[in-house]
């Protein structure tokens, strides 16, 4: 083989691995399913939300609450202790099927339902 030759061989392999790690990077870079919930007064703004989302999508749940010393996704069992005013974030696959409700406690206030469907 000549130089010029390798060196266009390599430089194609250099390509389909580049090709394939942009593939990889693409899939992986589907955005988390974003669900924003603002808590004043011990109470979801707007209304207990209702949002669906299809299974192993990521879904990132942002809260910002003005009240409340735990923040409980049932289901996923995913508890986070929120800092009043500041942003808590619950990211996670959503692995499991079915209707889970997330839930502000002490004080309790039902502030989403979380529809995975199957
Ligand atoms: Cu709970």
């Amino acid at each position: 083989m000549s130089k010029l030759a390798l060196g266009l061989s390599l430089a194609a392999a250099l390509l389909a691995l580049v090709g394939a790690g942009s593939a990889g990077a693409q899939t992986g870079a589907v955005k988390p399913v974003l669900i924003s919930i603002t808590v004043k007064k011990g109470r979801p703004v707007g209304g207990i939300k209702r949002p669906t989302v299809q299974k192993n999508r990521v879904v990132r749940i942002v809260v910002v609450t003005d009240a409340g010393k735990e923040i409980h996704l049932h289901g996923y069992d995913i508890e986070k202790t929120p800092r009043i005013g500041k942003r808590t974030v619950m990211q996670f696959k959503a692995k499991l099927a079915g209707r889970f409700e997330l839930e502000l406690h002490s004080p309790d206030a039902l502030l989403a339902e979380l529809t995975v469907r199957p």
